[in-house]
């Protein structure tokens, strides 16, 4: 039976995924780069500094910035978005997640958090939810971002587990990658259509349950 979850955090516990996007958007505007949310879905997971090179070459202005507009941008963008996540409290937590936060603890299983996001231990504490994480791996110090399995591969290592024990749940496709690539069965929140149609999906997060986890852990090759 799987021994812990590794969360992802921006579109999985709480929406801060449409405040990246809207912090991006404004950036583009801003240096002439017009993003729609079908652009942004390739933005989720990502690090802030591949996000703003994958907006730059969509925009075709890849070669048009200095290293040192390119740092400035990245922190232009951190700003507004640091901005906008002020206000969330606890009641920004998604359906369903403090429930499944709880039954997993009382369930005698890890949590470890693994979102590619610096700002990460902010939000869980404006969420009031940190007390409930064993680990917080920090992205700051992996090699690779998303999708490359590092972020999921530490955050096991630091609730003393292999990625093989854990599910992990995310709503990026790179996250998902990460997770197929780190060994943990992953478990998506969003549509086929953007996350595939290969792993167990739940359409929101209300429909996280620990009783779910365990049917698609013991459905899954990890059960056998
Ligand atoms: P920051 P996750 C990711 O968080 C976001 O999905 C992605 O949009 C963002 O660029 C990335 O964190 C970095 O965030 O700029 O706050 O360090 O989905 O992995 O929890
Ligand atoms: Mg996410």
């Amino acid at each position: 039976m799987f021994k812990g979850v590794l969360f992802d955090l921006d579109g999985v516990i709480t929406d801060t995924a449409e405040y990246h996007y809207r912090a991006w958007k404004k950036l583009g505007e801003e240096i002439g780069i017009t993003i729609d949310r079908a652009f942004n879905e390739q933005l989720k997971g990502v690090s802030r500094e591949d996000s703003l090179s994958r907006m730059l070459a969509y925009g075709n202005k890849e070669n048009q910035f200095s290293a040192e507009e390119f740092a400035e941008m990245a922190q232009r963008k951190n700003n507004y978005y640091v901005e906008m996540i002020q206000a969330i409290t606890p009641a920004d937590v998604y359906p369903g997640i403090l429930d499944l936060l709880k039954d997993l603890k009382s369930a005698g299983k890890k949590i470890s958090l693994a979102s590619a996001s610096k700002n990460g231990p902010f939000l869980l504490n404006k969420m009031e939810i940190e007390d409930y994480f064993d680990a917080i791996a920090d992205p700051a110090s992996v090699k690779a971002g998303k999708p490359a399995p590092d972020i999921f591969v530490l955050a096991a290592t630091k609730v003393g587990l292999t990625a093989e024990e854990c599910i992990g749940v995310e709503d990026a496709k790179a996250g998902i990658e990460a997770i197929k690539a780190s060994g943990a069965l992953p478990i998506g929140v969003g549509r086929a259509e953007d996350l595939g149609t290969d792993i167990a999906l739940v359409s929101d997060t209300s429909k996280l349950s620990v009783d779910y986890l365990t049917g698609q852990w013991t459905d899954s090759t990890h059960g056998n």
